[in-house]
């Protein structure tokens, strides 16, 4: 028995940062974001006789670090007398570097092993059970624009808009390919425990929600660029104030911002919007998207440049 399925990772205009339960992974905030479509992971389970523990295997080579976790996502979908499976998964993209490689890892992994174990569950349940893994994978179960709601004993993922509602570009500016010094998980601990900006963050979250939400309801990318840059600028200050403070930034990072910044001051509507990691994704409409990626391939630092359009949800391919 064999299934493997396909998601894209979504790039958040409302962030997620912070845990409110760490032993179920529940958020201590909504957010909204946007899935991709041209950037993927392949995620293949197979059931294996005779296969005694699960063995996972990432872009071709075995991969032990992230053995314990996908397979606390196995046992979590499956229950933890299932089979032992063999895992195998190909992104088109650096994984581990705050292009939200998780978010589309496990979104996939739940949808493949949701098909090879024959459980057929409803897709509110697989997006629930994704975020025990990876908070953000349960917005890629979903495609367009993406809400994860935070109630008190769950998460729920709602489309804002579907994959065609509003075509927008987003441009990610490779900084750095490598991966992070500090797992979002760590740093969002980190954050909780000694930001002094931490609870001013969570408590202004409803209100970036509620702009956010009107400015897509809108389709307005100058009222949403401007709570997404907030939003995003206020999480990295959270970062900043922590001891150890933790900056994901590097120069190139910071230089991708000022050339959002030109770009919006000769007047194209764009905006940036940056992860636990040192990439740029900078967001705009399709017709101005050439000119958003030429002059972020011009900017100094900037090892690769790659462009999606807003994609459609996890999916099975094949069984
Ligand atoms: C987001 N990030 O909303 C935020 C913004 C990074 C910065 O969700 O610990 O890998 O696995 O639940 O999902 C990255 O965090 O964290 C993330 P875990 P995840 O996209």
């Amino acid at each position: 028995m064999r299934a493997t399925a396909i998601a894209q990772p979504n790039i958040a205009v409302v962030k997620y940062w912070g845990k409110r339960d760490l032993a179920r992974n529940l958020p201590a905030v909504g957010s909204i974001s946007i899935t991709l479509s041209t950037l993927y992971t392949e995620m293949q389970v197979e059931i294996e006789t005779g296969l005694v523990d699960d063995a996972l295997l990432v872009n071709g080579a075995e991969n032990r670090t992230l053995l314990a976790r996908v397979s606390n996502c196995l046992n979590i979908v499956a229950g933890t007398d299932r089979p032992a499976v063999r895992v195998s998964s190909r992104s088109n993209f650096p994984i581990a570097a705050g292009l939200a490689s998780s978010a589309s890892a496990f979104a996939a992994l739940v949808v493949a092993a949701d098909a090879v174990f024959a459980l057929s569950l409803p897709r509110a349940q697989l997006a629930s059970l994704a975020g025990r893994a990876s908070g953000s994978a349960a917005r890629s179960l979903l495609g367009g624009f993406v809400e994860l709601e935070n109630d008190a004993n769950d998460i729920s993922v709602t489309n804002l808009l579907g994959a065609t509602d509003w075509p927008l570009e987003i441009v990610v500016a490779i900084t750095a390919p490598g991966p992070k010094p500090v797992s979002s998980g760590d740093a969002m601990e980190i954050s909780r425990r000694t930001s002094p900006f931490y609870d001013l963050w969570i408590e202004q979250q409803a209100g970036d929600l509620a702009e956010a939400r009107a400015a897509i309801e809108q389709r307005d990318l100058q009222r949403l660029g401007a709570i997404a840059e907030h939003n995003c600028l206020k999480m990295h200050s959270v970062m900043l104030g922590s001891r150890p403070p933790m900056i994901y930034w590097n120069s190139a990072t910071v230089a991708c911002m000022q050339t959002i910044r030109e770009l919006q001051a000769s007047g194209v509507n764009v905006f940036f919007t940056i992860d636990a990691g040192p990439q740029l994704k900078a967001i705009c409409a399709a017709t101005d998207a050439a000119t958003v990626r030429a002059a972020l391939a011009a900017t100094d630092g900037v090892v690769e440049v790659m462009q999606s359009g807003v994609g459609e949800g996890a999916r099975l391919l094949s069984t």
